[in-house]
């Protein structure tokens, strides 16, 4: 087995090959660039290095700076992980050439792949089934059309050097064929550097099935089953399950795989990926010549380590099972995290996460740790949560508990989305075909509502927790803890006491008044006493804001102003001091018209900021501070009229 390898990536993956080296007592080289000089993978390995600057052009797709790292690290091996160099012929044959592992399978393997029309005649040849089409060489307009007509409208024209489904056109009868194969062809020419196109039946309503395969380099294929990933957003999966629900072809599938994989002298790990039929008849798309995204619903389920495999086969060993040993133990279900909004057509959401708690409950894979940066020069993948049960029912109960306790902050996240997609009846009960996203719209971005009653109930007492905090920690340190500036209890002392608070969030003003009276603390929300339910919540503070994290859902409140013991009868039009502190700013003059809600003044009392905001329309009659003058508590500081 190898001593030392390098692991070509970054982020949650990065991290995963990692944690399998570690157990096996396999040294770990970390590659890393200037964007990822405190990254997580970076920290977890035995040793790193500098690969070049933020752009992955620079970096992590360098293939002469890789090489270099391994070389100056005496790592023997090279792990590329998925995405960037993991299915570049060009890299693994660069390793081969400098005496370095790949944990991959040959350059020729890859390449045989690479090429979609070209893989599915090897395909054919191997007796793999493919949908009804045409991939041949002929690539004349009117050939192609002739083939269509062949196949039976609707077809579906797909580009020869891509995947992925970038460039392909429904075609639903022969009048609107040569446009599209013309766009088609434009598209596949700008995309991929090569115009090639191949023609198939279009399928309704498929799933998208694989089935994930291992070699070794002594002539032993096996299949360790299928995965479920139908539900995708614009060819980008969002979860991931093993086995494949209510499918029935299994056994063939696997052969067929297994095949595939015979058919090329497969070495290491790789993903046979189907498209099938509601009925379960099934074709050959593609071949992933890689350890995907995904691996470890497949890890769940087998109970293997399908990293350690790699590494077995990469270091010559024999795989270390048979076919027959191989069994499915219940079901396991991946959600992917990212930090993209749902509500803005996905967009990728960048910045620090202020805060990161991930469930007990589930396996968790992640690349980073709270504090950590979501930049824009990757992909803004923030986790993945894995889930195992007895059966289906059980995980996905497990998972929507575990979405509920993924509370981070700092960026937006598809956190929601997922659990409304794991809460919806289609995915409940399995009825999965790669337009589940699409069919379940309404459902799936249906507006949020209203701030539940909860929420602001744990916002305002979050908010005076902390207030008490830091007005208990700024009496500790000026010396004289019983200081009359330093007062924390002094509002829950006088029984008349209350303090309001106001908080926005996007749509609205919510009003929360925290009263202290002999039974405790009484809450009203917008004027209407408040009763606590029996739903948890969790605040977590970032600046004047807070995220309160109820049910599944995060919701951002600001501290709009807050009026402590503050009378708000606006007759007497005459507002008090609701501690004592020190005028700090004035926003009016004597005669000044005012709007309700405009800041009047500023006064800075226990090290914290209070604006004080007019309570109505009106005019400024009377200022009785100057800034930087010292008030007492109740002192009358200003009046509007
Ligand atoms: C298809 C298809 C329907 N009919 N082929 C999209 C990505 C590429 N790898 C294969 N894709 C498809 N090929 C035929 N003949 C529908 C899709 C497809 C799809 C496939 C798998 C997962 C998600 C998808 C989303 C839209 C379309």
């Amino acid at each position: 087995m190898f001593r030392k390898i390098l692991i070509a990536n970054r982020g949650e993956i990065a991290c995963r090959v990692m944690r399998t080296a570690k157990r096996m007592g396999i040294r770990t080289v970390a590659v890393y660039s200037d964007a990822d000089r405190d990254a997580l993978h970076v920290e977890q390995a035995d040793e790193s290095h500098r690969i070049g600057p933020p752009a992955a052009a620079e970096s992590y797709l360098n293939i002469d700076a890789i090489i270099d790292a391994a070389k100056k690290s005496g790592a023997e091996a090279i792990h590329p992980g998925y995405g960037f160099l993991s299915e570049n012929e060009d890299f693994a044959a660069a390793c081969k050439k400098a005496g370095i592992v790949f944990i991959g399978p040959t350059p020729e393997a890859i390449a045989a792949m690479g090429d979609k029309s070209a893989a599915k005649r090897l395909m054919e040849k191997a007796g793999v089934p493919l949908v009804p089409g045409y991939h041949g060489d002929d690539q004349s307009p009117a050939l192609l059309e002739k083939e269509a007509a062949r196949i039976g409208f609707p077809v579906l024209i797909k580009p020869s050097a891509g995947g992925g489904g970038k460039g392909m056109r429904v075609v639903q009868d022969n009048k609107g064929f040569a446009s599209a194969l013309e766009g088609a062809q434009r598209e596949a020419k700008s995309s991929f550097g090569d115009a090639r196109v191949l023609i198939e039946r279009y399928l309704d309503r498929p799933r998208h099935i694989e089935m994930q395969v291992f070699g070794d380099t002594h002539g032993n294929v096996l299949h360790l089953f299928e995965r479920d990933c139908s539900v995708q957003r614009r060819h980008q999966k969002v979860i991931e399950e093993a086995p494949a629900p209510n499918f029935t072809k299994r056994a063939e599938m696997g052969a067929a795989a297994a095949a595939a994989a015979k058919a090329i002298g497969y070495t290491g790990a790789g993903t046979v990926e189907f498209i099938a039929e509601q009925d379960g008849r099934f074709y050959f798309m593609e071949m992933n010549t890689r350890l995907q995204v995904e691996h470890p619903v497949t890890e769940m389920i087998t109970g293997l380590d399908l990293v350690e495999l790699q590494l077995r086969v990469a270091a010559g060993e024999r795989l270390p099972i048979t076919q027959e040993q191989i069994k499915v133990r219940g079901h396991a279900i991946e959600a992917r995290i990212y930090a993209e909004d749902p509500n803005r057509d996905f967009l990728p959401s960048t910045g620090r996460l202020v805060h990161v708690a991930f469930p007990q409950q589930a396996r968790v894979d992640t690349g980073v740790e709270p504090g950590a940066q979501i930049t824009p020069w990757y992909d803004p993948m923030i986790a993945k949560l894995i889930v195992h049960g007895d059966d289906r029912a059980t995980a996905l109960g497990k998972m929507v508990a575990a979405l509920g306790d993924t509370h981070i902050a700092g960026v937006a996240t598809n956190v929601e989305f997922l659990r409304r997609i794991c809460e919806s009846a289609a995915f409940a009960k399995a009825d999965l075909d790669t337009g589940l996203i699409e069919r379940n719209r309404a459902e799936l971005f249906r507006p949020r509502g209203d701030v539940p009653r909860e929420v602001l109930a744990a916002v305002a007492l979050a908010e005076l927790a902390h207030e008490e905090e830091t007005a208990r920690k700024s009496a500790e340190h000026s010396g004289d803890r019983h200081s009359p500036w330093h007062q924390v209890d002094g509002w829950r002392l006088n029984e008349e006491s209350h303090h309001d608070f106001v908080f926005t969030d996007v749509s609205a003003e919510h009003r929360v008044r925290v009263a202290f009276g002999d039974a405790g603390r009484k809450l009203s929300i917008d004027g209407h006493p408040y009763e606590p339910g029996s739903s948890r919540a969790e605040s977590v503070r970032d600046g004047k804001s807070w995220h309160i994290f109820h049910e599944g859902v995060r919701w951002t409140l600001a501290l709009k102003e807050e009026l402590g013991g503050l009378d708000l009868d606006t007759s007497s039009g005459s507002l008090a001091a609701p501690m004592p502190g020190r005028v700090i700013k004035l926003f009016v003059q004597a005669g000044a018209k005012v709007k309700k809600g405009d800041a009047l003044l500023t006064l800075e009392a226990m090290k914290m900021e209070h604006t004080i905001t007019a309570p109505a329309d009106g005019t400024v009659k009377e200022i009785h501070y100057a800034a930087g003058e010292q008030v007492l508590e109740g002192a009358k500081l200003i009046k509007v009229q």
